[in-house]
C-alpha cells in the first residue's frame, strides 16, 4: 500500500500539555507513535513508503482561514520575540494561551495572546518552533495520498487505496482554530481537494468526535461527513458531535454523528459502523476518505471503548468491502505498544497495486 510519510513531524514535540484538572503531563501525541507505526509497516511486504509531494498552500487555504494559517506560521517567532526568557526555558518552551474566546466573541484580537485564545480551543494544541512546518507536511501527506487514488484508480481493476501517515493529526482543527493536537485538518484538506474530481464521503473512526471536519463541511452536500465516537455528553470535545447535528442549509442531511456509550465493544461498534457504511453506499461517492484513529482500542489512555485487534480487522474488511477508491488518513491512537499492529491490521484488507 502506498504510504506517504515524512520525518518533518519529529521536532514538533512540545514538552507538555495540560490535562483536565490542570495536570501538566508529557505530550501524549508524540513522535514515538510514528515510530511504532513505521516499525510495524516495515515488517510487512506490501507497504511502500513515499515522501509527500509539495502541494503549496492553496489546497490548505481552500479549507482554512488565511489569518488563522498566518497565525500558525508566525506564533512561535512572535512568542520568542515577546517573551524570550519564557520561550527558552525548558519548563515553558511551548506556546499556549491561558485565556479563551468564550462562546467565540466575534472580534479577532490584534495581539499574539489574544489571537492565541481566539484560534486555539484547548490546552493540547501546543505550538513549538517546528509545529507549523510539521502541520504543513502532514497536510501534504494527506494530499499526496488523495492524489494517488485519483491517479491510479482507473488503471487497476480493483479500487485503489493509499495511506497518509500524518502527524500532527487533523480532525479537531476547524476552519479557523486548532485543538486536540490538531492544527491543519489533513483529512478535510484531502476531501476538499478530491471534491473537485467527484463526490466524496469522509468517515471518521477516531475515538473522538471529528468536530473540525464537521464544522468545515456542515453546509455542503458534495462531501458526506460521518463520525463514530465517544458521546460528547461525557467525552472531549464536549460541545459538538451530538446525534441531532445533521448539517445545515444545503448540507442538511449530509452530516451524521454516531455518539456511542462508554465501554463500547466490537459488537456495538460494528453495528454503528454498518449503519455508517449503508449511508455511504446510498450516497454513492466516487472517493472515500477515512480519518483513522486507533484510540477506540481497549486500553487506549485517552479512550473508553473496548475495540479489539480482531475488531480492527473487521472494521478494515467492512470499509474495504465498499469497493471505493479510499485514502486512509492517520489521526489519533495513544496505546503506543499496540498502535503499529492495530494500524497494520486495519490496512491489510485494502487493495493496493
Ligand atoms: C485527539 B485525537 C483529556 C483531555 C483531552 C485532548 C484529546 C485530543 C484527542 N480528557 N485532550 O482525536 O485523537
Ligand atoms: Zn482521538
Amino acid at each position: 500500500m502506498k504510504t506517504f510519510y515524512s520525518d518533518n513531524h519529529r521536532k514538533h514535540y512540545p514538552p507538555f500539555e495540560v490535562f483536565d484538572g490542570g495536570k501538566r503531563v508529557p505530550y501524549l501525541e508524540n513522535p514515538d507513535r510514528m515510530d511504532q507505526i513505521l516499525n510495524a509497516l516495515k515488517k510487512t511486504d506490501w507497504v511502500e513508503l513515499t515522501a509527500p509531494l509539495d502541494f503549496g498552500l492553496d489546497p490548505i487555504l481552500a479549507v482554512h482561514d488565511k489569518d488563522y494559517i498566518n497565525f500558525l506560521a508566525t506564533a512561535w517567532s512572535e512568542w520568542l520575540a515577546l517573551a524570550p526568557e519564557v520561550a527558552a526555558s525548558p519548563e515553558q518552551n511551548a506556546f499556549l494561551p491561558a485565556t479563551f474566546a468564550l462562546r467565540r466573541m466575534p472580534r479577532v484580537p490584534s495581539t499574539l495572546l489574544g489571537k492565541a485564545g481566539y484560534y486555539i480551543m484547548d490546552l493540547s494544541a501546543c505550538i513549538v518552533e517546528a509545529t507549523y512546518a510539521a502541520a504543513l507536511t502532514s497536510a501534504h501527506c494527506a494530499l499526496s495520498a488523495a492524489e494517488f487514488i485519483t491517479r491510479s484508480s482507473s488503471s487497476f481493476i480493483l479500487p485503489n487505496s493509499s495511506f497518509a501517515l500524518c502527524r500532527p493529526p487533523g480532525h479537531h482543527a476547524g476552519k479557523d482554530y486548532a485543538g486536540g493536537y490538531c492544527f491543519i485538518n489533513n483529512a478535510s484538506v484531502a476531501a476538499n481537494w478530491l471534491s473537485s474530481k467527484g463526490k466524496v464521503a469522509l468517515l471518521d473512526i477516531d475515538y473522538h468526535a471529528g468536530n473540525g471536519t464537521q464544522d468545515i463541511f456542515y453546509k455542503r452536500n458534495d462531501v458526506l461527513t460521518i463520525s463514530i465516537h465517544g458521546d460528547p455528553d461525557f467525552e472531549y470535545p464536549h460541545f459538538i458531535g451530538f446525534a441531532d447535528e445533521t448539517g445545515a442549509d444545503d448540507g442538511l442531511g449530509f452530516h451524521k454523528n454516531f455518539p456511542l456509550a462508554k465501554d463500547t465493544g466490537d459488537a456495538e461498534y460494528l453495528s454503528a459502523l454498518d449503519e455508517a457504511l449503508n449511508l455511504i453506499k446510498n450516497f454513492a461517492p466516487n472517493y472515500l476518505v477515512v480519518s483513522a484513529g486507533m484510540d477506540t482500542f481497549d486500553g487506549d489512555p485517552l479512550g473508553t471503548f473496548k475495540v479489539s485487534r480482531e475488531g480492527f480487522a473487521e472494521i478494515g474488511k467492512r470499509i474495504a468491502a465498499l469497493g471505493l477508491p479510499t485514502t486512509i488518513i492517520m489521526e489519533g491512537g495513544y496505546a503506543n505498544e499496540a498502535l503499529g499492529t492495530n494500524v497494520v491490521t486495519l490496512l491489510e484488507n485494502f487493495n493496493s497495486p
